[in-house]
């Protein structure tokens, strides 16, 4: 991989995440910028899309189970050419494509309908299943945040994964220790979440979140795990590289002209470091 590559793409996105979001001036910040690393990894270095084509039937699909991550998806299917990056300066206004929440029928790259959590997870599971059925050679990407996890749904997705011995879906649960109103483990503590997933017989692994060579590898290892569908246990730190959401752990965000330049200022200079790195 092109680790170098990643991260530059990873600092592009977070940037971009802040313009989309900041077009409409408040919004769904913590939860989208906290996966920008690992939208690199899978855009820049592991999916096969055609921004051209995106309902191509041999892509590899992306399944936002928590489909409020949708900045993060429109900056990167901006990025890379599924539609004028300026088109998603449009977030949540009236008539847009790009809806707080991911919406298959309004944006292109958009795989499946995500925002009643618990439920991507599912619908991710039954198009791998379908994949499978049909012999493609493909995979689908789910992202299922620590919080979401509290859904039953997404237990009965793993239970079933494993039960069609779905090696094609790898399910990514977005460890970022918060949800809407506070912290994971004040609300329904999961305990191990890792040792959760594992026991439902899942291929786990658990990486920091933020570092794109761990990720990268962590996926080709799930690969090469014949039989058996994977969990990748993401450690992240929600609002991660946004000013004024990282360290309050924002959900949602509603910041001032002044915090949004100083935010914006300070992915611009993220992005130039890791350029020039
Ligand atoms: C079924 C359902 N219940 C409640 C909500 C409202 N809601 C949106 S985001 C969220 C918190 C999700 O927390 P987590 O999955 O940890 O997301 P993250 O912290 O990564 O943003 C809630 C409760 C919803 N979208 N769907």
């Amino acid at each position: 991989m092109n680790e170098k590559a990643c991260k530059v793409l990873a600092a592009r996105i977070r940037l971009e995440t802040l313009k989309v979001i900041h077009s409409r001036g408040f919004g769904h910040v913590g939860g989208s910028m906290d996966l920008a690393d690992l939208m690199a990894v899978l855009y820049g270095e592991v999916m096969k899309f055609d921004p051209k084509n995106p309902r191509w039937e041999d892509r590899d699909w992306l399944v936002l189970s928590k489909g409020h991550a949708g900045p993060v998806a429109y900056a990167t299917f901006g990025i890379m050419g599924f539609y004028p990056m300026e088109d998603a300066y449009t977030l949540n206004h009236p008539h847009t494509k790009f809806p707080s929440h991911t919406d298959r029928q309004l944006t292109p790259g958009v795989d499946l309908t995500t925002g009643s959590l618990g439920q991507g997870a599912s619908t991710a599971t039954g198009a791998a299943l379908g994949n499978k059925i049909d012999g493609r050679d493909n995979h689908v990407f789910c992202v299922i945040g620590d919080g979401e996890a509290d859904e039953g749904e997404v237990w009965e997705a793993f239970h079933f994964a494993y039960a069609h011995k779905l090696d094609n879906i790898i399910y990514f649960i977005d460890n970022n220790g918060y949800q809407l109103d506070g912290p994971t483990d004040d609300i329904l503590a999961h305990g191990d979440i890792a040792k959760k997933a594992a026991s439902f017989g899942l291929y786990t692994q658990e990486i920091d979140g933020h570092d794109v060579k761990a990720i990268y590898d962590a996926i080709q290892n799930a690969y090469a795990t014949k039989g058996v569908p994977s969990c990748i246990v993401l450690k992240t730190s929600k609002g991660k590289g946004a000013t004024f959401a990282e360290p309050k752990h924002d959900h949602s965000s509603q910041p001032n002209e002044e915090q949004w330049a100083e935010a914006l200022a300070a992915a611009e200079k993220a992005l130039a470091d890791a350029e020039n790195a």
